[in-house]
């Protein structure tokens, strides 16, 4: 995938200076909360990602103990764990380029957020706006502490790798601005500690709709999975999901999200995935139907995605394999994040384990 459709995310130019030979570093990760990514997670999210590990120090992870803020069954959360993992790999995150891992195999994430937790406000962390959103849904007395300090978690993931980049949708973009504000804050009670990151926020032409309700962002928790195109669901279900798309009672290929969502939906995921610009696929289909158009789509999505589906299934016939590539990836997070964690605890006035240094 090439040319400027695909590039999903806006990045501001960064004012601190590297060395030759550095790279800025990127941090990003993706809940391991549904037994298959959507296309939504792969176009918004995981393209953007394996763009980013050539030109970033990138740095990608699983935030399974964010899965524990609701409830989920232990055996579930396993196998997506390894799911999502090799989502990423058979997606294009190269273990070799960039750093892979589990959050909770790295155990500096809990331990920097109890710290954070200490300097963050009660009435600050009321104002996470997804935080009201999730617990509303389950019922606030249902909501578990977790859910409460999980932008707290967050912070600590982000701020633990030093990046100066978190690739993020817009939802997140709130929970990005409160791990600014705790590394601002720790860093003048307590002395220069934390590089203070920034939102890399995903471009609105990188996000997809629901192919039945397309108004309403492709997402796991949707209604039903008729609007849904999953990275693992075998081709014929995929092709008939796109064939099925609601569209509108107009003939006319043209992109108009307001007046036309459904077709347009499918042109950004046509446009994203054949690396054409909209415009030159609306020019080839002058006079076409919107039935020609899904026909091509179909094809053209599940020969996209065949061969990632298949690499998914190869990397989870051998799961002790992957958790071996998932504990280097583990190994090498550690390195940078219990440099940050013992600056930290020496800087709160924790004693040094073993005696002062
Ligand atoms: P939920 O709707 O249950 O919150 P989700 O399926 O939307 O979940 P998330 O786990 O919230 O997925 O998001 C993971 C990543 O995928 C984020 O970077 C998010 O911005 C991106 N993403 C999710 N849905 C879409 C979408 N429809 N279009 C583009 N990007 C998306
Ligand atoms: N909350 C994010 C997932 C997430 C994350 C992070 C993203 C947890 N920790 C650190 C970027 C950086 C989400 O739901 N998409």
């Amino acid at each position: 995938m090439t040319s400027s459709t695909t590039e999903t995310v806006a990045v501001p130019a960064t004012s601190t200076k590297l060395a030759a030979g550095q790279k800025h570093r990127v941090l990003s990760g993706m809940q391991p909360s549904a037994d298959s990514l959507h296309l939504g997670n792969y176009i918004g999210a995981l393209v953007n990602w394996v763009r980013m590990q050539d030109e970033y120090d990138a740095i990608f992870f699983i935030p399974d103990l964010h899965a524990i803020t609701v409830p989920q069954d232990p055996a579930e959360l396993a196998h997506r764990t390894r799911v999502t993992a090799a989502q990423y790999i058979a997606g294009g995150v190269d273990v070799d380029k960039c750093t892979l891992f589990v959050q909770s195999q790295v155990p500096e994430h809990a331990q920097l957020a109890w710290v954070l937790n200490c300097i963050t406000g009660f009435g600050e962390a009321s104002r996470m706006t997804q935080f009201k959103d999730k617990a509303q849904k389950q019922g606030t007395d249902q909501a578990s502490v977790g859910l409460f300090t999980y932008p707290i978690l967050q912070a600590a993931d982000i701020l633990l790798y030093q990046p100066h980049g978190v690739p993020v949708g817009e939802d997140q973009r709130q929970h990005v601005e409160l791990s600014r504000d705790l590394a601002n804050r720790f860093n003048s009670r307590f002395g220069e500690t934390f590089q203070v990151p920034e939102a890399f926020i995903q471009k609105e032409s990188a996000k997809i709709y629901d192919l039945q309700n397309p108004t309403a962002k492709m997402s796991k928790s949707a209604e039903s999975p008729a609007g849904l195109i999953n990275l693992l669901d075998d081709p014929k279900t995929t092709a008939k999901r796109i064939k099925s798309a609601v569209t509108d009672t107009e003939t006319e290929i043209r992109f108009d999200r307001e007046a036309k969502p459904g077709i347009s939906n499918l042109l950004t995921i046509y446009s994203t995935i054949s690396g054409q610009p909209v415009e030159k696929i609306v020019a080839d289909y002058q006079g076409k139907m919107y039935g020609h158009l899904k026909v091509d789509l179909a094809e053209l999505v599940t020969n996209h995605l065949t061969p990632i589906r298949e690499r998914a299934q190869e990397l989870l016939a051998d799961p002790a394999e992957l958790d071996r590539l998932l504990a280097h990836g583990a190994d090498k997070a550690r390195e940078i994040a219990s440099a940050t964690l013992a600056d930290v605890y020496a800087k709160v006035g924790f004693l040094p384990y073993g005696g002062a240094r």
